[in-house]
């Protein structure tokens, strides 16, 4: 997988968290948006990019995702098995819903979801029971 990006763009930065978060190997391939009046507009990079913006994500077979929340939604689809930025915010969530004793028989995708992230060494070092200094209390 190649991304092409530039390091200021804060739209590649979403996509390079998930990319991280994923746990997936690419190449990076910077389009630098000022240099020579913008890489991104050269005919080289429309070629791969019509819409001549970063980020854009060619697969190896040379498919190519453009828009960050497509290559998000895309990395979501291909790669279930690893969290995502969505686990962040649920986890803790969860986390809360459970010391208010608030029921989840009802989402069991939730509930999958955390059981899963508890396996995951990010997630179980940040856990409120693992960090809590001894002497804490409430
Ligand atoms: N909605 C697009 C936005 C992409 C975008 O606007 N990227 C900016 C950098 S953050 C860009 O390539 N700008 C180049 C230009 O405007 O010429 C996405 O999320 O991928």
């Amino acid at each position: 997988m190649q991304l092409y990006d530039y390091y200021r763009s804060s739209a590649g930065y979403r996509v390079q968290i998930a990319l991280n978060l994923k746990g997936l190997n690419y190449t990076s391939r910077e389009v630098h948006l000022l240099r020579d009046g913008g890489e991104q507009l050269k005919p080289e990079y429309r070629a791969i990019n019509p819409q001549a913006r970063v980020p854009s994500l060619m697969l190896d077979d040379g498919t190519v995702i453009i828009q960050s929340p497509a290559i998000l939604e895309w990395l979501e689809e291909t790669h279930p098995e690893r969290p995502t930025l969505a686990d962040v915010l649920l986890v803790p969530q969860v986390f809360n819903a459970r010391r208010q004793a608030v029921p989840l028989d009802e989402f069991p995708k939730i509930a999958g979801v955390d059981a899963a992230c508890a396996g995951i060494d990010a997630f179980a070092r940040a856990r409120p029971e693992a960090v809590r200094p001894a002497r804490s209390s409430g």
